[in-house]
Order: C-alpha cells, then sequence, then structure tokens
C-alpha cells in the first residue's frame, strides 16, 4: 500500500471596508484599486480543508467541497495547484531525499461551515485554505504574502484571508502580478474590541458573480474611473490610519462610504447590478438609527456582492449594536441569521 501524505488547516472569511472591484487582468485577478479587509474570527464562518497526494491516487487531482466533487479543470485551480507544485519540485530538486510529492495526484477535501457563494467571501476562505493546505502539505518555506500572490489567482479576496487582523491588497503594478500580495497592517490584538455581526439576509447564491460583474462594471461605468483612481487611494490612507489610531469614526464612516461607492458603481454599470434589496436598506437605516441615538458613529455597515449585511462595532457598544439586532431577531421575516463575531487573531 503505497503512503498518503496529508495535512490540514482552517482558514477564515475577511470583510473588506475598501472593498476591491475590477481587474486589470481578470487572468491573474490583477486588481484595479488596493483594497483593505478585516479578517473575521473562525469560530462562526471559515473553510476547513485537508490536502493529501498518494501515488496510489486515481490520476487525476480531484477536490470535494461540501460532500459535492468540484470541478478542478478550471485555470484557477488549475494556477494554484501549478504554482504549489512548482514550489515543491524546486525544494525536491534541491534535495533528492525528499519523496517526490509535486508528481502525485492531489486530493482536497474542504467543507464552508456557512453559505457558499452568499457573498460571504466563500471564495476567499476557500481558495485561501486550500492553498495553505498545499503549501503545508509540500512543507513550502514560503510566507503568508508569497503565498498571497499564489491564493490571488485562485480569487482575488483570498490572497487576504492568509492573514489574521486588518489586511492590505496591494493592487501592484507589474504585468506578471508579483507586487500584487496582501499584508498585515495590524494584528487582532492591536485593536481587541472589535466586533463584526453578520445579518443573513439571504442565503441563497448570488445573481450576478463578481467575475461577470466586475467585468461589465470596468466597462460601462463612469463612476468607476473617478473610484479606482481617486477615491479608493484617498481612502485607503484614511483607513489605515484609522485602525492605528483605534479611531471607529473614522474607520466606521469610511467603510460605510466605500460600501455606498462599491453599490452605487454597480447601480452605475449597464446593465445595471443590484446587490442590495429591501432589507438591506432596512439594515443600513437601522444603523443610521443607532449611530443618531448614539450621537456619533459606533456601528458600520458594508456590503458585498450580495444582500448580507456586515455590522462593524466596538465591544462596549455589543448591546447598543448587536443587542439590538438580536432583538429585531424574528420580528422581521428578512432576519434568517445574525452571529457575533470577532477578529481572527494570526489568521492560522
Ligand atoms: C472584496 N468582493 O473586496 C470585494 C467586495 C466583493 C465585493 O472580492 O473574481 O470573489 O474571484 O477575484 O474575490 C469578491 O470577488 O472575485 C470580492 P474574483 P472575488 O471583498
Amino acid at each position: 500500500m503505497a503512503e498518503i501524505y496529508r495535512a490540514s488547516t482552517t482558514a477564515p472569511v475577511n470583510i473588506a471596508v475598501i472593498k476591491y472591484w475590477g481587474k486589470r487582468d481578470p487572468k491573474l485577478n490583477l486588481p484595479t484599486n488596493s483594497s483593505l479587509s478585516v479578517t473575521l474570527s473562525q469560530s462562526d464562518l471559515r473553510t476547513h480543508t485537508t490536502a493529501s497526494c498518494s501515488p496510489s491516487y486515481p490520476s487525476s487531482d480531484s477536490l470535494l467541497l461540501n460532500g459535492s466533487p468540484q470541478d478542478v479543470s478550471g485555470a484557477r485551480t488549475q494556477a494554484c495547484f501549478r504554482e504549489l507544485r512548482s514550489l515543491r519540485k524546486q525544494l525536491e530538486d534541491a534535495d533528492s531525499s525528499l519523496p517526490k510529492l509535486s508528481t502525485f495526484p492531489l486530493k482536497i477535501v474542504s467543507e464552508n461551515n456557512f453559505p457558499t457563494a452568499a457573498g460571504l467571501a466563500s471564495s476567499a476562505a476557500g481558495f485561501a485554505a486550500l492553498v495553505r493546505a498545499i503549501a503545508n502539505l509540500y512543507e513550502l518555506p514560503s510566507s503568508p504574502t508569497e503565498l498571497s500572490r499564489i491564493a490571488r489567482q485562485g480569487s482575488g479576496s483570498a490572497c487576504r484571508s492568509l492573514f489574521g487582523g486588518y489586511v492590505r491588497w496591494e493592487q501592484g503594478s507589474t504585468v506578471d502580478g508579483s507586487d500584487s500580495v496582501a499584508f498585515q497592517v495590524a494584528p487582532a490584538e492591536h485593536w481587541p474590541g472589535m466586533r463584526a455581526v453578520i445579518l443573513v439576509v439571504s442565503a441563497a447564491k448570488k445573481g450576478v458573480s463578481s467575475t461577470t460583474g466586475m467585468q461589465t462594471t470596468v466597462a460601462t461605468s463612469s463612476l468607476f474611473t473617478a473610484r479606482a483612481n481617486e477615491t479608493v487611494p484617498r481612502r485607503m490612507k484614511e483607513m489605515q490610519d484609522a485602525i492605528k489610531n483605534k479611531d471607529f469614526e473614522t474607520f466606521g464612516k469610511t467603510t460605510m462610504m466605500d460600501s455606498n461607492s462599491f453599490h452605487a458603481t454597480c447601480l452605475d454599470t449597464y446593465p445595471p447590478i443590484f446587490y442590495l434589496n429591501d432589507v438591506s436598506r432596512a439594515a443600513i437605516k437601522v444603523v443610521e438609527q443607532i449611530n443618531k441615538r448614539a450621537g456619533k458613529i459606533i456601528a458600520a455597515y458594508t456590503f458585498d456582492a450580495g444582500p448580507n449585511a456586515v455590522v462593524y462595532y466596538e465591544e462596549q457598544n455589543e448591546k447598543e449594536v448587536a443587542g439590538l439586532f438580536k432583538a429585531m431577531l424574528g420580528e422581521n421575516e428578512g432576519w434568517k441569521g445574525v452571529r457575533g463575531d470577532g477578529v481572527q487573531a494570526n489568521g492560522e
């Protein structure tokens, strides 16, 4: 019986506070602007992945997601497999005593504990876990930033899920994308009181995929150029300063304004893209009420490519923010679920 080599890992979901929207290279997932995210705690939202390989496996690579076989022939998955195998081969070439894992078929088994493709960043956690599980299996010495270059080719936002805390994805300027990688801006411990509550408005698969949406936006939206070239670069700086100073009011205002800018750009796309629904808009109004009552910004909403809201707040305002949303559960048919969550410490 041939030996089976195996490694497991988990990767958390990240939610951008400055959004990635637009590609300058769709094949390599090179973005038209830098982005910044907060990595959520793994307690609720994460992908668990086991990567194994063996000379005894059937000849082709395979991937099982939540028990269903997935097509691995797509360019994104193939790019990740190819890059990781090539790094492993370099180790094998340098040390002939190493088993030739790069030549064995791979078997990947992944489980998400949240709705797949409902705008809850499933592809981010998915590709981050896939890349790290294989990197662990191959015992690669690569840093998270090096792995982020590979995970980005699986799904752009995945490069940010290799880190905990506050993470910046540099848009980069090279044609090969070697400088389009992620870095940690601050660890979670820097701002230990930060919390996120997720309102699962709908667990249904999203209507317009991010890739298609982005391409149409870049091709048709007149707001897009100003967003990518002026608004986002300015806000990236404001956001990093806000994180550095633990200034929630600036963090919250910039988060909400960037979410609004992203969804305005979607609406400005032709044909228009609608990710928010009536329940999403009701969540925005609740956050506005909370902030009005507090006399300052203590809660900040953000929405990705779907109707689910993520609301950031600080622990000391748990009652006023998460408590209020929880109290509304059952009163509104739209709230399918609500989860309190912290920020992930280290991405391990
Ligand atoms: C983000 N989103 O920054 C933005 C905000 C959605 C809205 O990254 O085509 O799944 O795989 O590179 O990463 C979702 O897009 O797109 C996304 P691909 P991805 O989180």
